[in-house]
């Protein structure tokens, strides 16, 4: 069985989990947003893979859900005290490692792919973890500038780590994707796909933008496997992280129907076979299989349930 996941870093890596559990004999490539990648202090790093790599091979710290377990801070303290810009986003001593071996190892021309199965070497997530794309893609935030009024686009991270996204965004824009294609496995994969899955992750800045890849819709649409959709709010409210402040921008509610709606249906030129809903959310999506299933990633056995009723939703 082969199965492919769309996925963003916290919420993709912890389904991601489920899925692997869920069907632990089944070839699992998942397709991770890079969208949200930035190089800082001459680092290349990239969160969304990392958090999947790292969750995934055991090496995350599950509280905070992004960067290693028993990290230390003393290059970001000394990095502080030279005052060197940014200050508001932590480097870790362990999780520089792999920012140091993926800068050089792209600064050597290895393509994001290779430099992603690299280090996945050492962490064997026991799936296969592509890039939605070898071409660079950041996530841009248009904001209006508090001081002079104006409009003007910040880094993605700029805008969610360092105003903890409360500027109010009027668009996302993926600057580079015109010149993007899927990476190298990715195509491939959705077409010999048995069952393709939309992890709950930010329907936006993680799913949205792996979506805008060109080519990558068409992959997808064209995959015989049916597509399906985990909501990723649960009882009216993202679960985790500041997805509702991404939602409203593209006009879509912050509801588990709004974001069903937003993707639609495969039948109508949508992407949905099937959506999975909390069992307390209604949600109409005309042309849709819409399932009511426990969607609370709460423990190892809630997400193995979670990702088996995916699976089974999948089958038909
Ligand atoms: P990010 O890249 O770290 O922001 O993570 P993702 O984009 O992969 O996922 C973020 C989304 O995961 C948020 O919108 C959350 O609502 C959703 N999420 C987190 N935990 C859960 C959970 O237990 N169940 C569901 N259904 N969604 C969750
Ligand atoms: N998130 C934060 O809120 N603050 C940080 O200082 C921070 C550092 C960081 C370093 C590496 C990494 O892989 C992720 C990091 N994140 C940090 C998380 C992350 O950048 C965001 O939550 C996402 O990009 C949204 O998915
Ligand atoms: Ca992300």
């Amino acid at each position: 069985v082969q199965i492919v996941v769309l996925a963003g870093g916290t919420g993709g890596a912890r389904f991601l989990r489920g899925v692997r559990a869920a069907a632990p004999d089944a070839e699992i490539t998942a397709v991770v947003n890079t969208g949200d990648d930035v190089t800082l202090h001459g680092l290349r790093i990239c969160p969304d893979l990392d958090t999947v790599v790292y969750t995934l091979g055991g090496g995350i710290d599950e509280e905070r859900g992004w960067g290693r377990a028993g990290e230390s801070w003393t290059v970001k303290e000394e990095l502080a005290a030279y005052g060197a810009d940014p200050a508001w986003f932590g480097l870790g001593d362990r999780d520089l490692a792999t920012h140091l071996i993926r800068t050089r190892m792209l600064d050597a021309g290895y393509p994001l792919s290779a430099v992603t199965a690299a280090l996945a070497d050492r962490w064997q997530p026991g799936v296969t973890v592509l890039p939605m794309s070898d071409e660079r893609v950041e996530t841009h935030v248009v904001v209006t500038d508090p001081d002079d009024g104006r409009q003007r686009a910040i880094h993605f991270q700029e805008w969610w780590v360092r105003h903890r996204a409360a500027l109010d965004a009027s668009a996302f824009v993926q600057v580079g994707v015109d010149a993007a294609r899927p990476a190298p496995g990715v195509t491939e994969a959705l077409a010999a796909a048995d069952a393709v899955l939309l992890a709950p992750s930010n329907p936006v800045v993680s799913i949205g933008t792996v979506l805008g890849v060109p080519g990558l819709r068409e992959a997808l649409l064209g995959s015989p496997a049916r597509i399906v959709g985990v909501s990723p709010i649960v009882g009216g409210a993202v679960v985790r992280g500041m997805a509702d402040r991404c939602l409203p921008v593209l006009g879509i509610e912050v509801s588990a129907e709004g974001v069903g709606r937003h993707y639609g249906a495969r039948r109508d030129g949508g992407l949905l076979d099937a959506w999975l809903v909390a069992e307390d959310d209604a949600a109409e999506v005309p042309g849709v299989d819409v399932r009511r299933v426990p969607l609370l990633m709460s423990s190892p056995e809630a997400t193995t349930a979670m990702a088996r009723a995916a699976l089974d939703a999948a089958r038909a």
